[in-house]
């Protein structure tokens, strides 16, 4: 990697509380598809027809046997170089949080330890009823893929805890979110277009508070223009380079 502009080595040698605002390019490199771009899943399936409620109702065998394909690809997949490196910035910094918008959990399984999750995740489900949870490991693989299971206490529609289109986000995670983007000193935009609203309010209220926001991305987004420094490439690449510059850092103060 490229060496690291000198004002950004100056903020990540005094951070103590930094951010990591992350999107479905983060897990690109684990063999997980994104929702814009070339390759997105957006530009095959329609959002409309799978991630909003009322699709759901219309037609709920289609929409948990979407939901079903995409766990088994997330199941078969692991936490890439992007995911690990941010796991070991626990290591070196006081406080590090992840404010993610992806729902395959792999952040946890990398061993990062606060996550806030803004679009759900997918290893959990409930009924749409009476609002019981069925995130047992191995309940979605052990029901039909193609047929929605029923709640076994009042028969309702089982549905994953996704936040779809239209839907509020889940309160204590965003507030948590708000309140890391509030005080932290940088924060990474990492793998995201960062269109998605409430989410994008995230790194923007990051940088209006006064912290310095690297953008990590294939390409430039609509967050480019405002970040303070914007590096391009893979985010497996980069964010293990960053890890090793910030492990000198930590160990010439030492
Ligand atoms: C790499 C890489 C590598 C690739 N290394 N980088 C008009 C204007 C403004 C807002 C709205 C509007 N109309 C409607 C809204 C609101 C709507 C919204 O924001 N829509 C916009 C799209 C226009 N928001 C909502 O509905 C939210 N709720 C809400 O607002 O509630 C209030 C309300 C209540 C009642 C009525 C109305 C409003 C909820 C949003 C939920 C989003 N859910 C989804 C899908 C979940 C279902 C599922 O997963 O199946 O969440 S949408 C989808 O987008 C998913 C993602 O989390 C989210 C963000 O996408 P992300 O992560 O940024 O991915 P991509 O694909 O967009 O980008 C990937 C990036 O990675 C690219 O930039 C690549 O270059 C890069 N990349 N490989 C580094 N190796
Ligand atoms: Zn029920």
């Amino acid at each position: 990697m490229k060496s690291l502009r000198k004002d950004f080595i100056e903020v990540l040698k005094d951070a103590e509380n930094v951010v990591f605002f992350t999107g479905a390019g983060i897990s690109a490199e684990s063999g997980i598809s994104t929702f814009r771009g070339a390759d997105g899943i957006w530009n095959k399936l329609k959002p409309e027809e799978l991630a909003n409620f009322d699709a759901f109702l219309k037609n709920p065998d289609r929409v948990w046997d979407w939901y079903q394909y995409r766990r088994h690809i997330i199941e078969n997949s692991k936490p890439n170089p992007a995911h690990l490196a941010i796991a070991e910035m626990q290591e070196y910094f006081r406080n590090v949080a992840v404010v993610t918008q992806n729902i395959d959990n792999l952040h946890r399984r990398a061993g990062s330890r606060k996550v806030y999750e803004l679009h759900g995740n997918i290893e959990r489900n409930y009924c749409i009823e009476c609002h019981t949870w069925y995130n047992a490991p191995g309940f979605a693989s052990s029901t039909e893929d193609s047929k929605v299971p029923r709640c076994e206490k009042c028969g309702g529609l089982i549905r994953p805890d996704i936040v779809w289109f239209g839907e509020l986000l889940p309160e204590e995670d965003f507030s948590n979110s708000e309140k890391a983007a509030e005080k932290c000193n940088i924060m990474f935009a990492v793998g995201t277009s960062a269109v998605v609203y409430p989410a994008a309010r995230i790194p923007l209220m990051a940088k209006r508070l006064g912290a310095y926001l690297v953008e990590i991305n294939l390409e430039e987004t609509e967050l480019s223009p405002l970040a303070d420094y914007v590096l391009l490439g893979k985010a497996g690449e980069i964010l293990p380079g960053i890890l090793e510059e910030v492990k000198k850092l930590k160990e010439k103060r030492a």
